[in-house]
C-alpha cells in the first residue's frame, strides 16, 4: 500500500511534535516504517490520510470494544455536545456513570473520575499512601501503569520497546521508593515485603499483564497477593484499565474472584473519550479531598462528554451475551494465527500485515483488543494474510 499522504503527515508533524507523535509507541519506531495517520473509523475498521482502509486490532488500545463510531455512543456525544463541553462544576452525568461502575465492582463502593488512566494508578498510589502513612511502592516488572514518575520504573509496553527500563527526568529519590518484583513469582513478592516490612503502602499490579506480551496471572497469585496484603496491611491496587469492562463486564477481579482495596479503570469507561476513574472501599474513598485530606482534582475530571460516552458504552456492554460473542471471536483469531517473540520476526510481520489492511499493535509487546464489530470475514481475512505473512518472514 502506498502511504503518501501519511508520510507527508508525518514530516510535517516532527517539526511541531516531538517524534511527530503525542504517545511514543505510535510512531512504528520498532517495526521500520512510518505510522499511519488516520482520517475516520466505521465499526471494525479505521482509514488512513491516503483513503485505504485496515480491519483494526487496536482499538485505540482498548476502549473501543463496541467497534468504531458506535451509532448509540455517537449520539450520546452529540447531545452532550450541544448542551455544553465543560462546566467545571458536577453534573448528573457522573452519578449515572459512577453507579454504572460501582454496580460492576462489588469493592468499589466510591469512585473518582480523572481524566486518564496515568491519573487514575497516580492517584490511587497517592491515596494508599496517604492512608498507610509509608512511603515505598511495590509493582511488577514489565507492567505498565501509566506514566507518572514513580510507576516509570521497569515499565514495560513503550519503554521495552524503546529499551528503557527507567525514564530520565525520575529522580533517583523517587524511583527508590518504588520496589519491583517479578510478575507471578509470589515468593519475591514475598521476600520483598519481608526486607520492607511496614513500609509499603501498596502493592499495585494489571491482574493480566498486558504490556509485555499478554500474559496471565498464575494460579494463585492474585489470591496470594491479597491475603500477604490483608496480613501485612498493604493496600492492594489491581489497575484494569486495560482489562475493566474487558475481559469480563467486572473486569479480571470477576473473572478470578479476587478484589483489590483499590482498582483503577479506564478505556472503555470513557467510551473512545479520554477518561480514568479509581475506586474502593468507602472508608479508603473517603480520604480523598473534599472529605479527607489526600488531595487530588482535575478540571476536566467527570467530563460530560467522557461521562455520556461512557454510560452509552456500558450500557451496550450489559446486552446478553456480548461477553461470549467477544471471546468467541479471539478464540476463533488466536486458533488461527501463529505468535512470534521475536523483535526482528514482528517487525517484518507487522509490515506485511499492514500491507494486507490489517492494522496490529506496532509493538509486539503490547495486546491486541476484538471489537464487537468484527466480522467472520474480517477474522477469517485476518487470519488469511496472517499465513502469507508469517511465510514470508
Ligand atoms: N499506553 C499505550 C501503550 N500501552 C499507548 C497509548 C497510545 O499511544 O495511544
Amino acid at each position: 500500500m502506498k502511504h503518501e499522504q501519511s508520510n507527508t503527515y508525518f514530516s510535517q508533524a516532527k517539526q511541531v511534535i516531538p517524534g511527530g507523535v503525542n504517545s511514543p509507541v505510535r510512531a512504528f519506531t520498532s517495526v521500520g516504517c512510518n505510522p499511519l495517520f488516520i482520517e475516520k473509523s466505521a465499526g471494525s475498521r479505521i482509514y488512513d490520510a491516503d483513503n485505504q482502509s485496515y480491519i483494526d486490532y487496536v482499538g485505540s488500545w482498548g476502549p473501543m470494544i463496541l467497534g468504531h463510531c458506535h451509532p448509540k455512543v455517537v449520539e450520546a456525544i452529540q447531545n452532550a455536545a450541544s448542551c455544553g463541553a465543560s462546566f467545571g462544576a458536577p453534573t448528573y452525568k457522573e452519578i449515572e456513570l459512577a453507579n454504572l461502575v460501582c454496580e460492576a465492582y462489588p469493592n468499589i463502593e466510591k469512585v473518582r473520575m480523572v481524566s486518564s488512566g496515568t491519573e487514575a494508578t497516580m492517584s490511587a498510589i497517592r491515596l494508599a499512601r496517604g492512608c498507610t502513612g509509608r512511603d515505598k511502592i511495590l509493582k511488577f516488572n514489565g507492567c505498565y501503569h501509566g506514566h507518572a514518575d514513580s510507576l516509570l520504573v521497569k515499565a514495560g509496553s513503550g519503554a521495552a520497546t524503546f529499551g528503557v527500563p527507567t525514564s530520565p527526568g525520575i529522580p533517583a529519590e523517587v524511583a527508590k521508593y518504588t520496589l519491583t518484583a517479578t510478575y507471578n513469582d509470589l515468593v519475591d513478592v514475598k521476600s520483598i515485603v519481608a526486607l520492607n516490612k511496614d513500609e509499603i503502602a501498596c502493592i499495585i499490579l494489571e491482574p493480566i499483564a498486558g504490556n509485555m506480551g499478554c500474559v496471565p496471572p498464575a494460579t494463585g497469585f492474585l489470591q496470594g497477593l491479597r491475603d500477604l496484603c490483608t496480613a501485612e496491611g498493604i493496600v492492594l491496587i489491581v489497575d484494569e484499565v486495560m482489562t475493566g469492562f474487558r475481559v469480563a463486564y467486572g473486569g479480571a477481579q470477576e473473572r478470578f474472584n479476587v478484589r483489590g482495596d483499590l482498582v483503577c479503570l479506564g478505556k472503555i469507561i470513557g467510551g473512545g473519550l479520554p477518561v480514568g476513574a479509581f475506586g474502593g472501599k468507602k472508608e479508603l474513598m473517603d480520604q480523598l479531598s473534599p472529605e479527607g485530606g489526600v488531595y487530588q482534582a482535575g478540571t476536566l475530571s467527570g467530563n460530560p462528554l467522557a461521562m455520556s460516552a461512557g454510560i452509552a458504552t456500558l450500557k451496550l456492554l450489559k446486552e446478553e451475551g456480548f461477553y461470549q460473542q467477544i471471546e468467541e471471536k479471539s478464540a476463533f483469531l488466536e486458533a488461527g494465527l501463529a505468535l512470534t517473540s521475536d523483535t526482528e520476526a514482528f517487525s517484518r510481520y507487522f509490515r506485511s500485515m499492514l500491507d494486507s489492511g490489517i492494522n496490529l499493535a506496532p509493538s509486539q509487546f503490547e495486546a491486541g483488543f476484538m471489537s464487537i464489530a468484527h466480522s467472520q470475514e474480517d477474522l477469517e481475512q485476518t487470519i488469511e494474510a496472517a499465513a502469507r505473512a508469517l511465510t514470508g518472514l
